[in-house]
């Protein structure tokens, strides 16, 4: 490897980026028989299809172990030259809880009253949301997730990454889908601007940014989701040719 913002002689030009070698290993893999591919997939998506945003939770704690457990499925997502662009910060501190509520509901009672264009808010009716945001101290864990857009070379100097959001947001599908696969709940909420996440968790704002925060515990008991359903196949898909 060689670091080379200032000329390195091994490395031939000027680069910002720390340069290994590429290293490969066998990869381990198993083929399936197509029956069975066909009943593994029917088998995930129907779970994935049980899966509902919650926005009713009980206080019911949720062990660490389980949300390090998620984390660590979010962390296999694949990333932009494997730069892992993502933190995570897993909160169960009531106090903290407490002043993202606060800062969060603050944020969401200007979109709702001043921001948000009625088109916005007529997209949102069907799920009756509003500035309202309990949940987000009675659910044992809030995981706010951040977006790495530069890392910090030991010299001081920032190192960029590559494809941050489209990297962290498949993260974040891998982290929800742990949590369905655990059998918690989850909501993904996205207050905006979000910038009170930066401060008020002190993360490096020069570095970072806030992606969303995403709510884990159990359902209330008395918890309601919205009558929706989802798109069938052929709207969400186009096969090229359109049959075999
Ligand atoms: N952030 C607001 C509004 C909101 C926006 C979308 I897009 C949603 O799918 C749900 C809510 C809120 O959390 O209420």
């Amino acid at each position: 490897m060689c670091l080379a913002a200032a000329r390195d002689p091994q490395c031939g030009t000027t680069r910002s980026h720390p340069v290994t070698e590429p290293r490969f290993v066998p990869l381990s893999y198993e083929a399936l028989p197509a029956d069975v591919m066909r009943t593994r997939a029917a088998e995930f998506e129907a779970n994935l299809q049980r899966r509902r945003t919650v926005r009713q939770f009980s206080d019911q704690p949720v062990p660490r172990s389980v949300i390090e457990r998620c984390l660590l499925a979010a962390g296999t997502a694949p990333s932009g030259a494997h730069q892992q662009p993502w933190h995570f910060v897993a909160i169960s501190a009531p106090s903290i809880k407490q002043r993202i509520r606060a800062a969060a509901e603050a944020e969401e009672r200007h979109f709702y009253q001043h921001r948000a264009p009625q088109e916005w808010l007529d997209a949102l009716r069907p799920l009756g949301t509003d500035e309202h945001k309990p949940y987000l101290e009675i659910a044992p864990w809030l995981i706010a997730v951040f977006i790495r857009r530069f890392t910090r070379l030991p010299d001081g100097r920032k190192l960029k990454h590559y494809y941050t959001d489209e990297s962290v947001g498949i993260a974040t599908g891998f982290l929800i889908a742990a949590v369905h696969a655990a059998g918690l709940v989850s909501l993904t909420h996205t207050p905006s601007p979000m910038g009170f996440l930066t401060d008020i968790l002190g993360r490096p704002k020069d570095l970072e940014r806030p992606f969303l925060l995403l709510v884990v515990g159990y359902p209330a008991s008395d918890a309601r989701v919205p009558d929706i359903t989802r798109k069938q196949l052929a709207e969400i898909a186009t096969f090229l040719p359109p049959s075999s």
